[in-house]
């Protein structure tokens, strides 16, 4: 995306760069060698190198355009200004290609999403009708039909940014394709449905960002039958964020359930001895207790009603609802010194109120709990010691506890709607929808940053790979030739982070199984493996930092957790206490591990179990077609009608999207209809377009006589080079100024 210098004239309308806006736009007011002055429309006059300018299109639609490639320049402010006007006229919707562009609107735009809209873009092809997140799940479900070919949609974008409810939106309209309206009871799609009410009780929070954040990564394969009904669903989860079930901080809040539970009827209260969520530990560290606009009780009810749909039954509701409970009594158990020694006590009379109750719940011996809160258990090759834990220890240990319990319970809700939604096994054509986090680049950045951005690493990749194989697609069919340029690959990072043996994961494992390492340990080897890696650096001054280059930018990682982190790590005595537990859920979570797996207290990697889990999603999606929602959080109050230009070009750049219109710009951006082309610019060679004329052909005589060469004429479109298109504008701007001062000399002649 140069500057096109060379058109840039006295006059010209112009974007600059603006320490604020980012972009704002102004005319040239005099060019003195390579720097222009310029005039900008909020009444500044900046000084400019002619390279860093880019011209402004003076011609574009008042209401923007549906689809930037119809954008006479394509280049970044232009991109920018044209997602702004479409928002403020509340368009959130904008194509670039194929990707729709989604800008979080922040107010209820319920007339957007009703069975009307749905049945406008039932059986529509996606540029006929304005721009929507439906006319993407339109276009998936047509191509499974009728190329018979499994289809994925991908939503991205940052913390708020709007993926959780387009994917919500998304399988909403799939439901409306390929409901069984006329089949009774509980069917598939509204069990599809109601997963999500369940799975965002449980796995979703309030955040600094959002409200309603997902705190894990979700992939949600519908299956269809050979009649396009909906027949069966999969969904699989990754990396729940476990450290917030026992550690809040305000603004912020636990998982919504908790909550909720603590919201239930007076009986459900009693029964699970709840009461006011500020009583507890887990919950009471942040003092954001309610969220504006929901109703606890109200939505208690919901899950539960949910819950009855994706075939949770009461008893298992029951035990849920326990476990809960249990983890929030649990949670109040504190620990002291004990007198004579540094081993730790239960502190007072009402740690041990709670932890019977918490061995009431889980329906485990609360002898067996308090030991294994208050001791560890060392086997040497010679004997079997037991040690006791410091107050600190114990804390530790219960917290483990705690975040184990919860994460065992959401992986058991995962796999119980699986398996109550039933799986379809002759399926051939399924539609996997991804709603997972976007880039994270945080003032601290710690292991889960870490594997996020690998996550985005990934799908960059494809991301590219996808829209490179789409403008090759359309020059095919145009019968354009065009031999492709390099365009910057990151796999380069992939094999930094992934690369086994030798890449960052296969280090942190080998740190992790070497007793003897330490973070510091960790981040020295590092640095010598990588001190000459592109993508990986040492920051100054840092003692175990390390940045890595991603595509989006650069992330300074903290190494000190990443060891813990790693470690996928079950207390025994944890493991050992609930599979003895007289609740067959309970002991369910806990399933006894074998002879084998007990003795060998092998380690087990989460980095390496994520980056499989990571390589099977791209297998999947690699045997689909892919469709790219791209959201975009307009401003970080959260408030309608915002625009914040260096918020959305950020994330724009952290999104892929002024990649994929870098992509764009390297082969032939822009692509102009005969037709169009013909309008915009007859003016050039009026002489061409007199009587009859073939339009391809008139096309071709205006493009000769104006010396144009490089450009390519396909079989319904003008392909020009970038540049090319301000260029022939240029020509055209002098050419009626021209006639407007001739016609002026005309009228004052006479
Ligand atoms: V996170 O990474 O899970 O923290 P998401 O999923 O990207 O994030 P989410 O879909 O939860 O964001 O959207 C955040 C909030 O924006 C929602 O709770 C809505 O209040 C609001 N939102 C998002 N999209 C729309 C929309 N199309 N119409 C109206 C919307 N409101
Ligand atoms: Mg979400």
């Amino acid at each position: 995306m140069q500057g096109i210098s060379e058109n840039i004239v006295v006059g010209s309308h112009v974007w600059v760069g603006d320490p604020e806006l980012v972009w704002i736009d102004g005319q040239v007011l005099s060019i003195n060698g390579e720097e222009a002055e310029i005039q900008t429309s909020n009444e500044k006059k900046v000084v400019s190198h002619l390279s860093k300018l880019h011209p402004k299109d003076v011609d574009v639609p008042t209401g923007g355009v549906d689809d930037m490639t119809k954008l006479a320049y394509l280049h970044e402010p232009g991109v920018l200004h044209n997602l702004e006007t479409r928002y403020m006229m509340n368009e959130i919707y904008t194509y670039t290609g194929n990707i729709l562009i989604a800008i979080n609107p922040f107010q209820n735009l319920s007339h957007l999403y009703d069975t009307d809209m749905m049945q406008r873009y039932k059986g529509t092809r996606i540029a006929d009708l304005s721009p929507h997140v439906f006319a993407i799940g339109e276009a998936a479900y047509r191509e499974m039909i009728t190329e018979e070919k499994s289809n994925s949609i991908l939503v991205s974008g940052e913390s708020g940014a709007g993926k959780t409810e387009t994917t919500k939106m998304l399988m909403q309209y799939l439901a409306y394709l390929g409901g069984n309206a006329a089949s009774e009871g509980r069917t598939v799609e509204q069990q599809v449905l109601e997963s999500n009410p369940v799975l965002e009780a449980f796995g979703n929070a309030k955040t600094v960002r959002n409200d309603n954040s997902s705190r894990f990564g979700k992939f949600v394969e519908i299956q269809f039958d050979k009649r396009g009904r909906i027949s069966g669903a999969a969904i699989r989860t990754y990396l729940l964020e476990k450290s917030r079930v026992c550690q809040v901080s305000d603004p912020e809040r636990n998982y919504h359930f908790f909550y909720l539970l603590c919201a239930s009827p007076p009986e459900e209260k009693e029964k699970y001895k709840l009461g006011d969520p500020r009583s507890f530990h887990y919950l009471n560290q942040s003092s954001c207790y309610d969220l504006v606009g929901v109703n606890a009780a109200q939505e208690y009810l919901n899950t539960k009603r949910a819950m009855d749909i994706v075939g949770i039954s009461q008893e298992e509701q029951d035990a849920i609802f326990r476990v809960v409970a249990g983890i929030l009594h649990l949670g109040n158990i504190k620990f002291a010194k004990s007198e004579d020694t540094d081993s730790s006590v239960l502190e007072d009379e009402e740690s041990k109120f709670h932890l019977q109750i918490t061995a009431d719940l889980l329906m485990c011996d609360p002898i067996a709990l308090e030991g294994a809160l208050l001791e560890r258990v060392m086997v040497t090759p010679e004997e079997i010691i037991k040690r006791s834990l410091d107050p600190l220890g114990s804390a530790v240990s219960r917290d483990g506890l705690a975040k184990t319990l919860y994460a065992r319970l959401f992986d058991w809700l995962v796999h119980k709607i699986n398996n109550s939604i039933g799986q379809d096994v002759n399926s051939k054509c399924l539609i996997g929808i991804l709603d997972i986090y976007g880039f994270e680049s945080f003032q601290t950045n710690s292991f889960e940053q870490f594997c996020i951005n690998f996550t985005n690493e990934k799908l960059q990749q494809h991301f590219n790979q996808h829209v490179f194989k789409m403008e090759q697609e359309e020059y095919t069919k145009e019968g354009i030739e065009w031999s492709y340029l390099e365009f910057v690959d990151n796999q380069d990072v992939l094999d930094l982070i992934e690369k086994k043996p030798g890449g960052i994961i296969a280090l942190l494992d080998e740190a992790c199984m070497f007793p003897k390492s330490t973070h510091e340990t960790f981040a020295q080897k590092l640095y010598q493996t990588f001190k000459d890696h592109k993508r990986f650096m040492k920051p100054k001054l840092a003692r175990s930092d390390f940045t890595v280059v991603h595509y989006a930018g650069e992330v300074q990682y903290q190494s000190e957790q990443f060891l813990d982190k790693n470690k996928d790590y079950v207390v025994p005595e944890h493991q050992e206490m609930l599979s003895a537990s007289r609740c067959s859920f309970v002991s369910g979570l806990f399933p006894p591990l074998s002879e084998e797996t007990a003795k060998s207290a092998k380690f087990s990697s989460i980095g390496s179990r994520f980056k499989l889990q990571l390589q099977q999603l791209m297998d999947t999606l690699n045997l689909t077609e892919p469709h790219y929602i791209r959201c975009v959080k307009p401003n970080s109050l959260l408030k309608p009608c915002l625009f914040e230009n260096s918020n959305v070009i950020q994330q724009l750049r952290s999104g892929g999207v002024l990649e994929a219109v870098r992509i764009k710009c390297a082969g032939f951006p822009t692509h102009w209809t005969f037709h169009d082309f013909l309008t915009r610019l007859r003016v050039l060679a009026p002489e061409v377009t007199r009587g009859n004329f073939d339009e391809k052909d008139s096309c071709k005589k205006i493009l000769e006589k104006m010396g144009m060469t490089s450009y390519q004429i396909g079989e319904t479109k003008i392909f020009l080079r970038a540049g090319q298109m301000a260029e022939l504008d240029a020509r055209r701007a002098l050419l009626l100024s021209n006639s407007a001062t001739v016609i002026q000399k005309h009228v004052k002649t006479h």
